[in-house]
């Protein structure tokens, strides 16, 4: 990813990014990160893959703190800004983070637990001064570059790490694939602690000299703004944000309506990711927008794998065909399979975790089920573990949240599941067997308090025994049909 801040220079007066109301050059940002590298090197030559974990506002300091990190031979762990203390503690406790940065907004949250964990803090705009002029470490494409939490089949999150290496395969992929170049623009509203918006929108836009404007929370208004003023030309999110649009949309007068579809024609294209894009909508916004979405599929460990062409038929319910670089197989069971340069290098500390997700020919296992139809592409049937759950885009462990319900007081035993649910994909709904009361709105407000609101059930049912089949294991599948 050094080459990202290399390339920059190619581009040094064109706009790089917009955010918070002010544009910023490619040799703004090439400047501002340098010296925020400098800043982290103050008592060191090189970070040696030390993990910088920060909590920083989408936008231009996102940025310099990221490439700054990167430059200064480091390892960057975006923390999510809506996660709540508990899990700020466990990325940065299991990262061992030995730096931490803030924007000013986010000091407060974090200054105890940098100060007990004894992590240098740095506080934008406060303590932010570098005071050296180091050459900069060799960062060769060997060394991590990035490491991102996700969950999974075991009840907490797992650190993905991908090198440098691994970065620069999955931004070239996609900069080929869908073609990229200098004149684009886009904007990114997707949260920066995910690939989805971090590679696929950032990264890609400023690999190839393209404009990012960033937005500080997601925005039907202000997403159709931009639009409307032919300020992007290329746009990307998850199925639910495109079933809000037409929500907004739809609820618009005549006359807007007309007006924004002939503002949405003129854009290069539309993609759709992360999760599985309802066909209604794909239709739905077709039909709005002129745009087929161009859906592809792609996870936390490998980045981009398959992929819709650019050119050529767009099939809906189907996720398209490997992408450059990128070798695909399905096993005897259907499970996707993938090797490659995209393919990350480990779980952070997990060595068996790691050993346990590639086959002996080293495939990764995505646990992702599909087949090939009949023109050779990949339609994608579910996975083959039902304590995943999607939601807007989001992945999420039914066995994490359950392992927090446990804890709460009056709740015996548990099962989270997902709903199917049009806008959000799934919904995250929890069937409770209680020993004594529980009040649904305090258990509510106690679980925002463990994690963030995105993995909070947003049903509960009260059971008086959870379905299980002869073995003693809870039958899930029953959970759903008794609960929905
Ligand atoms: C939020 N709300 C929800 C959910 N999330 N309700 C049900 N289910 C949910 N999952 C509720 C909130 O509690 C709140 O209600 C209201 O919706 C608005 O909350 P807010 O957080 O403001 O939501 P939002 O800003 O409207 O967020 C919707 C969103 C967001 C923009 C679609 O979920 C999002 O950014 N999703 C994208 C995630 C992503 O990037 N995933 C990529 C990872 P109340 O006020 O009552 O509490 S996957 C990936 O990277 C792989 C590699 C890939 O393939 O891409
Ligand atoms: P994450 O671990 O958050 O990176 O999410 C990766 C998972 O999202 C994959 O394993 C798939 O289950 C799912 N996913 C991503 N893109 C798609 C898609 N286009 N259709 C269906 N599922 C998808």
């Amino acid at each position: 990813m050094i080459q990202i801040f290399n390339n920059s220079l190619t581009y040094a007066n064109k706009t790089a990014i917009i955010s918070d109301g002010k544009s910023f050059s490619y040799a703004d940002l090439h400047q501002a990160s340098a010296e925020f590298a400098q800043l982290l090197l103050a008592e060191t030559d090189d970070l040696g893959e030390g993990r910088v974990a920060f909590m920083v506002n989408p936008g231009f300091d996102y940025v310099r703190v990221q490439w700054g990190i990167w430059q200064a031979g480091g390892i960057v762990v975006p923390l999510c800004l809506s996660y709540p203390l508990p899990s700020l503690r466990y990325t940065i406790e299991n990262s061992g983070a030995s730096v931490i940065v803030v924007s000013p907004e986010f000091e407060e949250t974090l200054k105890g637990l940098a100060s007990e964990l004894a992590c240098r803090f740095i506080v934008l705009g406060k303590n932010d001064q570098a005071k050296t002029t180091k050459k900069l470490p060799e960062v060769d494409d060997s060394r991590g570059a990035m490491i991102l939490y996700t969950s999974g089949t075991t009840n907490l999150p797992k650190g993905v790490v991908s090198t440098h290496g691994n970065l620069n395969a999955q931004i070239s992929s996609l900069i080929e694939a869908w073609k990229w170049t200098s004149k684009d623009s886009t904007v990114c509203v997707l949260p920066l602690h995910h690939v989805h918006g971090v590679v696929n929108v950032v990264s890609c836009a400023l690999w190839a000299g393209a404009s990012c404007e960033f937005l500080p929370n997601f925005s039907e208004k202000a997403i159709f703004d931009l639009i409307e003023n032919a300020k992007i030309n290329v746009f990307m999110a998850v199925p639910t944000i495109y079933f809000k649009l037409i929500t907004y949309w739809e609820a618009l007068s005549e006359d807007q309506q007309i007006c924004l579809t002939q503002a949405l024609r003129q854009l290069r294209f539309m993609i759709s990711g992360s999760a599985a894009l309802p066909v209604s909508v794909m239709e739905r916004w077709e039909t709005i927008s002129g745009h087929l979405l161009l859906e592809r599929y792609g996870m936390t460990e490998i980045g981009m794998a398959l992929s819709n062409p650019y050119d050529g038929p767009r099939v809906a319910g189907h996720v398209g065909y490997p992408l450059p670089g990128v070798s695909v197989r399905l096993s005897e069971e259907g499970e996707i399979q993938v090797k490659g340069p995209t393919v990350f290098k480990e779980y952070w500390n997990k060595p068996e975790s790691t050993a346990e997700s590639f086959t002996e020919d080293g495939w990764f296992k995505t646990g992702d089920i599909a087949v090939i139809d009949e023109i050779g592409g990949y339609r994608i049937l579910g996975r083959n573990s039902v304590d995943i759950i999607k939601s807007g885009g989001y992945k999420i462990s039914a066995l994490e949240i359950e392992e927090v319900l446990r804890q709460y007081p009056g709740i015996a035993d548990c099962s989270v599941v997902g709903l199917p649910n049009d806008e959000w994909g799934e919904l995250v709904a929890a069937a409770i067997v209680i020993k004594s009361h529980v009040d649904e709105k305090a258990l509510s407000t106690w679980m925002r308090e463990q994690m963030p609101a995105y993995k909070t059930p947003r049903k509960y049912a009260v059971l008086a025994e959870l379905p299980r089949n002869a073995m003693g294991k809870v039958t899930k599948k029953d959970v759903v049909n008794l609960i929905q």
